[in-house]
């Protein structure tokens, strides 16, 4: 039988899921669509056929029509929705943040353990994405040599109005902060932020694009520039350094046109398409393990870990120093 699944939050992300799922994931369907704005509720509705509309989460978990919940709010909403979605025992898959800090974090892995069952998968897509996976084998395999630094440009065309300063940590270099770990197999120990000249056609809330250092463990660096008002397009390369050989991915335009005295790629504009195959496979592989009772993806463990390195991310970003991250044991449970 198909999973049914409840999408919580029918914003960008959100409406994205759900047409994913209706269209494109097999074994699941869109049973629920839990959203407080009847325009957008309504906009989700007319993609997900059969689909039911709730105001709030309770009702929709309370309605026998849903086995599993997508949480695709904003992450400040992420608590309030993943708390009684544990309490009644759903898999869960929750875009990133797990949480906006690692105290909130903290609780949410507590009502998980209380519960005795790995129920949250953290959307940090990018583990999904090929060329992120080979670049994994590649850096285990140790062909190449050591990987000694990453070089990550993080570029986003433009950002909306809701998009604030902290944000650059929590809501975009939280990729990175993730990714880093998940390649190096090594925590972000410390962070450091610097600033280029400002871009004069960034929002004039916005102070970026930002210089992020990421250390880990193992020595390796990683440098991230995040930049959110590069206009021309959606990028996001890494470059690898090795003791023999460098390795680059993320160049994603196909095909090469010559026209008109140039010569070039199509660029994203944005991380829906970007990153279009990654959140497939990410929720295909979820939409699997629920129906076996497991997740297939980054834990509500790593969805803390990356919250702490955040929370020291925003200290150095409005401080101007290295801050070390701290991080609380890790519970067997997680092991
Ligand atoms: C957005 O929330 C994402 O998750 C995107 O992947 C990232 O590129 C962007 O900067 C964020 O705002």
């Amino acid at each position: 039988d198909d999973l049914r699944i409840a999408v919580v939050g029918a914003g960008m992300m959100g409406a994205d899921h759900i047409t994913r799922i209706t269209q494109r994931i097999v074994g699941a369907t869109v049973s629920a669509v839990v959203e407080p704005d009847a325009g957008r509720a309504a906009a989700a509705i007319a993609n997900a056929p059969g689909a039911q509309h709730f105001t709030a989460i309770e009702d929709a978990l309370a309605s026998a029509v849903v086995d599993a919940v997508l949480i695709a709010t904003p992450g400040q909403f992420h608590e309030p929705v993943l708390l009684p979605a544990i309490e009644a025992g759903l898999p869960i898959l929750c875009e990133k943040p797990l949480t906006p800090d690692p105290e909130s974090s903290l609780r949410v892995l507590k009502a998980e353990q209380k519960g005795g069952r790995k129920l949250i998968q953290v959307g940090f897509m990018r583990r999904f994405d090929k060329e992120y996976m080979q670049l994994r084998e590649l850096i285990a395999s140790g062909d190449a040599g050591a990987l000694l630094a990453l070089r990550c440009a993080h570029r986003n065309p433009a950002v909306p109005d809701s998009y604030t300063n902290p944000m650059l940590i929590n809501d975009s270099v939280v990729h990175e902060i993730d990714i880093v770990r998940y390649l190096t197999d090594s925590p972000v120990t410390a962070i450091e932020v610097k600033r280029p000249r400002r871009n004069s056609l960034s929002p004039a809330h916005l102070d970026e694009p930002i210089l992020v250092l990421l250390e880990t463990d193992q020595g390796v660096l990683a440098d991230v520039e995040m930049n959110v008002s590069v206009q021309f397009g959606y990028q996001v390369r890494t470059e690898a350094v090795f003791e023999r050989g460098i390795a680059e991915i993320g160049r994603t335009g196909g095909m090469t046109l010559w026209q008109d005295g140039r010569y070039g790629h199509a660029e994203h504009v944005s991380f829906n398409t970007r990153f279009a195959e990654a959140y497939d496979a990410q929720i295909q592989r979820w939409v699997r393990a629920a129906q076996a009772g497991a997740i297939d993806g980054p834990s509500a463990w790593d969805g803390y870990l990356v919250a702490a390195a955040c929370k020291a991310g925003v200290e150095a970003l409005e401080t101007g120093r290295r801050v070390e991250v701290e991080y609380a044991a890790r519970p067997s449970f997680y092991a």
